[in-house]
């Protein structure tokens, strides 16, 4: 092994190039088999400190020892002030070439360009250490670098926002945030002072219920949708114009979590979330996005079929405005590592290309302020643009100097324009040349303090997105609205959420209030919505299975030729198979061989999608296999046997006639094809009667 090598596997690269230190993406690296001091003086020893005599002070000439602890002594960085927990990977986008006819920007318009990209997941409330699996509106931000500059499509996985106007998002999120004096609850909405905001400020009514719906819950980032939420302005080629929305939809299908997987995960695998978006890449299971565009025409009333195209707490129904599919994200790269890239990374709603524009929607204009703002503090100054994970992939020539952390070493005396010294460059480009010219758009009005009358309709987007669920995406909301605002002290809040809801939908008002033990009062929901069955994410067929992951219960006298014939066809359809057994090591040998990568101790049935129980496994009265059936059996996910594996089903409690329960003498063609539906079909619903995890009185 060359000495590269050995460096690589102390955190450098084998490609470093010339500049000593300097990798190809340009980042510094550590180099040379010696420990050195931050100025590279070999070092004998880091583990003992400089003392007078062995039993004696320790001096403070020992630079070494000050030198490392003042560096550790500043390791952390403020974090992110929402947004804060986090994971990212690496991947490349490949355009189809279809936004053509909308848009300029090189990266979409060219069939089969691919354009590097660094995606960064995210909670909203929690602090960096926050459980993955919260209820939360998900961050979904995606840096292009592009060869035009860099693009940032700085979106969520939920279409609207809690707030119309952007001076209002510090106190959503003061409200959100755990109460001031006791510091809880953490990561959580269910507590006063969010209820107290959202009831009293009914514009966040709609992201509400999007949040106590599965989509608060994802199952997998690899399983979830991304909005630009805001409605942008596309420019072409021949400067016409159009308003567009943008999309992500998942290739592996929309699915999420039911609440007590959420709450246990949290304990269990606070890092469920991250575990899963790492893992998937490092298996080569490439978590995948399409990326969409609804198109509306830009004819000067910002707004389509009397929805107000400014008001971000409005959705465009797919059924008005169908989804154009423009690209595909692929993720396929994990960090190298998660402070340099993860936490460094700095999305600005203002990184835009020639092509893309803003609109005047007023959150997405106070968002073109923050995120650079919120940068300087967070990265100390104004040069986190020349962090490898932010640089630009093209020519940067900005003339900005100096200032903390500068890393460049600027020739030249003439950072001013024009000047006559350094040959007049840098020169501004025309829009032929590639330059950023904003479309012309006339901006005239008095200086008010207002919302126009549009966006006061609080309510009718709320019931259509829950009047376009299926009963058990209603079940959902109701038993998480009844959960959170059980978690609330004080009831006047309860009672006002109560009135709000009474203006979405009766039913679900009534519910809740029964849930609450409150009365339901009267409202008046419009009840000419029109519904989106798009918005619901119950599948009727069986979609993908890759990702999925399959628990197989089995031992030393189980049907281990069964359970290989059963990983060989999941793995070929990309799903996992991993054998839980009573303790760890290996199971039979040869061909059928099977290493154990779960116990019953170490396996939770949240992990998988699917569990199975082998033929030929002993009996046992391990009260852990007994909660492992019957959790999964409770979260409706598909439950297989085959041989005898049944009656430790059985065992167990689990009706065998359920529905996703799939049954087999031995694991055939018919046995693996029913596993593969029912795992494709994502849950079993119909099995939820039997198994209402609360239940909720009926309403009068
Ligand atoms: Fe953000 N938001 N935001 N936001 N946001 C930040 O920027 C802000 C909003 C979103 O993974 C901050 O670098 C304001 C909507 C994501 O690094 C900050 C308003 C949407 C991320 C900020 C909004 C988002 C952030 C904090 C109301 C969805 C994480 C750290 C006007 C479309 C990006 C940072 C990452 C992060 C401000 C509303 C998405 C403070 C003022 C709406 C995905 O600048």
């Amino acid at each position: 092994m060359s000495s590269r090598r050995k460096i690589a596997g102390n955190g450098s690269t084998p490609n470093a190039d010339s500049d000593r230190g300097v990798a190809s993406d340009g980042a510094l690296r550590q180099e040379g088999e010696f420990l050195t001091t931050a100025q590279g003086v070999r070092l004998p020893d880091t583990d003992h400190s400089l003392k007078a005599g062995e039993r004696g002070p320790t001096l403070l000439e020992d630079f070494h020892l000050r030198e490392k602890i003042t560096h550790f002594d500043h390791e952390r960085i403020p974090e992110r002030v929402v947004h804060a927990r986090g994971a990212a990977a690496h991947g490349v986008f490949e355009s189809y070439g279809t936004a053509k006819k909308v848009t300029k920007a090189q990266f979409l318009t060219k069939k089969g360009q691919q354009t590097q990209v660094f995606v960064r997941f995210s909670t909203v409330l929690g602090s960096r250490g926050s459980a993955d699996t919260v209820r939360d509106t998900r961050g979904f931000a995606v840096k292009f670098y592009t060869d035009e500059g860099t693009f940032d499509l700085v979106g969520n996985n939920i279409p609207v926002f809690f707030i119309q106007d952007g001076i209002k998002f510090p106190d959503i999120i003061h409200a959100g945030k755990p109460h001031p004096d006791r510091e809880i609850p953490q990561a959580q909405s269910a507590h006063d002072t969010f209820w107290d905001f959202v009831s009293l400020h009914t514009e966040a009514t709609h992201h509400v219920m999007w949040n106590m719906s599965d989509r608060g819950i994802p199952r997998s980032y690899r399983t979830m949708e991304g909005f630009g939420v805001h409605t942008f302005r596309l420019v072409n080629d021949s400067g016409e114009t159009a308003l567009v929305k943008f999309h992500w939809k998942p290739v592996a299908g929309i699915h999420s979590l039911v609440w007590e997987e959420a709450q246990i995960a949290a304990g269990v695998d606070p890092d469920f979330h991250r575990r899963d978006l790492a893992d998937s890449i490092d298996a080569g299971i490439f978590p995948e996005y399409e990326l969409g565009i609804q198109v509306m025409p830009d004819d000067g009333t910002d707004s389509f079929h009397g929805i107000d195209l400014l008001d971000p707490t409005k959705i465009v129904p797919e059924e008005l405005a169908p989804v154009q599919l423009v690209g595909k994200l692929t993720l396929n790269r994990n960090p190298t590592n998660y402070f340099a890239e993860t936490e460094q990374v700095a999305f600005h709603t203002g990184h835009l290309v020639p092509g893309i524009e803003v609109t005047n929607d007023p959150l997405m204009q106070a968002r073109l302020f923050s995120y650079l703002d919120t940068q300087l503090t967070r990265l100390g100054g104004p040069n986190f643009a020349q962090l490898p994970i932010n640089r630009p992939r093209c020519p940067v020539n900005d003339m900005f100097r100096d200032g903390m952390h500068q890393h460049a070493v600027h020739p030249g005396l003439a950072p001013y324009r024009p000047n006559s010294i350094d040959g007049d460059l840098p020169r501004p480009a025309s829009a032929g040349q590639g330059g950023y010219v904003q479309v012309p758009r006339a901006i005239e009005g008095p200086a008010v303090r207002a919302n126009p009358a549009s966006f006061d309709d609080h309510f009718s987007q709320a019931t259509m997105f829950y009047r376009s669920l299926t009963p058990i995406e209603q079940v959902h909301i109701i038993e998480a609205f009844t959960f959170e605002l059980g978690k609330c002290y004080e009831q006047a809040i309860k009672e006002r959420e109560l009135i709000v809801l009474s203006k979405v939908d009766t039913d679900l008002c009534e519910q809740v209030a029964a849930g609450l033990g409150l009365p339901a009062p009267a409202g008046e929901p419009a009840n000419d919505v029109t519904t989106s069955p798009a918005l619901s994410q119950v599948v009727t067929e069986p979609g993908p299975i890759a990702g999925r992951k399959i628990g197989v219960i089995a031992d030393a006298n189980a049907d281990l030729a069964g359970v290989a014939i059963l990983r060989g066809v999941a793995t070929e359809l990309g799903a996992a198979v991993h054998v839980i057994a009573p303790v760890g090591g290996v199971l039979g040998r040869g061909r059928t061989k099977q290493i154990v990568e779960r116990t019953l101790l170490t396996a939770r049935s949240i992990e998988f999608d699917a569990v199975v129980v082998a033929g030929g496994t002993a009996p046992t009265n391990d009260i852990k296999l007994v909660l492992l059936l019957q959790e999964a059996f409770r979260h409706c996910k598909a439950i297989a046997a085959w041989g005898t594996g049944q009656d430790i089903l059985e065992d167990a409690g689990i009706s065998l006639a359920a529905p996703g329960v799939v049954l087999g003498k031995k694991v055939d063609e018919d046995f693996t094809a029913s596993m593969v539906t029912a795992l494709g079909l994502h849950r079993a619903w119909d099995r939820a009667e039997l198994v209402m995890l609360s239940a909720v009185p009926p309403a009068g």
